[in-house]
């Protein structure tokens, strides 16, 4: 009998805690093993409510978000390690450090004047400490693409104002305005609000270039139209390395070479709660982990990650994945991986990631296995009648390092700030013409923005296809059978090992 069964780690425990927890536990009416629909209705889109509601409650304590590197972050990450070990799991962090940007300046004010907010575009050096102090020039073609839309005015030692827009980028009126003289160039937006823009590169410039709200971009056009105006323009960054972690675990249960791999973002924006994005997903595979959990036998190991950082760019799953590279057999052990990032949408569609490429040409690797284990998702929704629609197989998730590195993946998605067509409402209902989530990345995506039947439907579809997977990924990578149980195969984090970094888990939700 091989030690990592939940039964054997329940022999381990008192009799007494035994009788007990079977008492307390509700009977799960016995399983039969890989009986996929019956373990897919043990997943409740209830249960799964509820984990968004810890989620809501964290960052109502948290200053209102669960962004990365904040306390709302981490009591997410302790709620969900907690939620597991409850279900017997062991659960481990996996730290990753990446270079921050860190925002030490960013204004325009004008000499006894308004002072303006700037967004530092990307790629743009910073200003001397104590800024830059120079007039204000505005070239005779406001959008300043070229030297020539400079026509008559002079940018020589001022600091350039031009408008977005005009059909070139931000490089080449940065770029225009150097050439002939500006120690400075700020584009203020062509809609209303600020904007955070790039050059594209480093090095394009060697002078500031910041971006300006359309409102103040108009202001400060005007008063520079009607007289000489002076301005100082204070914009510096710079990086520092911060330290952000994964929460991973695994069944016990499963061969240890042949994995497969459910992944969600747990981080959320800084502007809100992020409980469509992405509590949805990070609640779906919780409460999957949580019933797989009950199970005492499956074929194979089903790993389960909470990725990090994923809203700054898809960090942690990227050092993950970059991390098991070096290790030899890491990446050809994991069968398939399942991504699940927004899965609840107020404006819902019920989508597939496209990997079999039939409606949207991929424009990242999609590697073989891919289109199989999207085969696992339609066939469960065409089994139960549910529409459904491809998305693309974008790699705008946590599934990209993985499809860079040649492991098979797929997943759901319900959608985000795409706009819902009429074809789509005619099959899910909803308003046409709007996006699928219209509090993407905002304040109000919170509980209230959560569409429980999109969230039941894509829960038990993830019930459904994770035991399918954890007793046959064949059709995907050709491995079948529970293999070899007895050899816990020393995983990079040793099995038997590393006690469980379990710090005094306040009640953080
Ligand atoms: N990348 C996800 C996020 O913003 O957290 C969601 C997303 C995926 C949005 C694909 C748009 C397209
Ligand atoms: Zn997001």
């Amino acid at each position: 009998m091989s030690a990592r069964r939940p039964t054997a780690i329940l022999a381990g425990a008192s009799a007494l805690t035994l009788g007990v927890t079977a008492l307390l536990a509700p009977p799960a009416a016995a399983l039969d093993k890989g009986d996929a629909v019956r373990f897919a209705e043990r997943v409740s889109a209830k249960a799964v409510m509820r984990h968004l509601d810890a989620f809501q409650r964290i960052a109502d304590r948290h200053d209102g978000n669960r962004a990365a590197l904040t306390p709302g972050y981490e009591a997410s990450a302790q709620y969900v390690e907690r939620t597991l070990r409850k279900a017997g799991y062991r659960t481990w962090r996996d730290p990753f450090t990446f270079d921050r940007e860190v925002v030490d300046a960013a204004t325009l004010t004008v000499t006894g004047g308004a002072a303006y907010e700037v967004d530092q575009m990307e790629f743009s050096p910073s200003t001397p400490e104590g800024g830059l102090t120079a007039a204000v020039a505005v070239p005779d073609d406001p959008f300043g693409c070229t030297t020539a839309a400079w026509g008559d005015a002079d940018p020589t030692g001022a600091i350039a104002v031009v408008s977005r827009g005009g059909d070139c980028p931000f490089s080449a009126k940065a770029t225009a305005a150097e050439e002939l003289g500006a120690v400075g160039v700020v584009v203020h937006n062509n809609v209303e609000g600020l904007f955070a823009g790039t050059l594209g590169a480093d090095g394009v410039v060697a002078v500031p270039v910041v971006g300006l709200s359309q409102a103040d971009g108009q202001a400060l056009v005007a008063a520079a139209e009607a007289g000489p105006v002076e301005v100082t323009l204070d914009a510096r960054v710079h990086t520092e390395e911060v330290e952000s972690f994964n929460v991973l675990a695994e069944t016990r249960a499963g061969r240890d070479d042949n994995v497969v791999m459910l992944g969600a973002h747990l981080d959320s924006v800084e502007e809100g709660a992020g409980i469509n994005d992405n509590g949805t997903g990070s609640a779906a595979i919780l409460e999957v982990a949580v019933q797989l959990g009950r199970l005492p036998y499956l074929n194979n190991t089903v790993r389960f990650a909470w990725w990090g950082a994923e809203e700054l760019g898809l960090i942690g799953s990227t050092a993950y994945v970059g991390e098991l590279a070096t290790r030899e057999g890491e990446l050809d052990r994991i069968a398939t991986y399942l991504n699940f990032d927004m899965v609840g949408s107020p404006n819902y569609v019920i989508g597939v990631y496209d990997a079999d490429e039939s409606t949207y040409p991929a424009p990242v690797p999609v590697p073989p296995g891919s289109a199989q284990t999207e085969d696992v998702f339609t066939r469960w929704f065409d089994r139960v009648d549910q529409p459904y629609v491809d998305t693309e197989f974008s790699g705008r998730s946590d599934y990209q390092a993985f499809i860079e590195n040649g492991v098979p993946a797929s997943g759901l998605f319900t959608g985000a700030d795409g706009s819902k067509t009429e074809e789509e409402v005619a099959l899910f209902g909803g308003t046409a013409g709007i996006p699928y989530d219209p509090n993407y990345h905002s304040p109000q995506d919170d509980i209230t923005n959560v569409d429980r039947e999109a969230l039941g439907i894509m829960t038990t579809a993830i019930g459904y296809a994770t035991l399918s997977l954890a007793f046959d990924t064949s059709a995907i990578n050709g491995v079948s059978g529970p293999g070899d149980q007895r050899t816990p195969w020393k995983h990079w984090w040793p099995h038997d090992g590393r006690p469980d970094d379990v710090r005094s888990l306040d009640d953080a939700a």
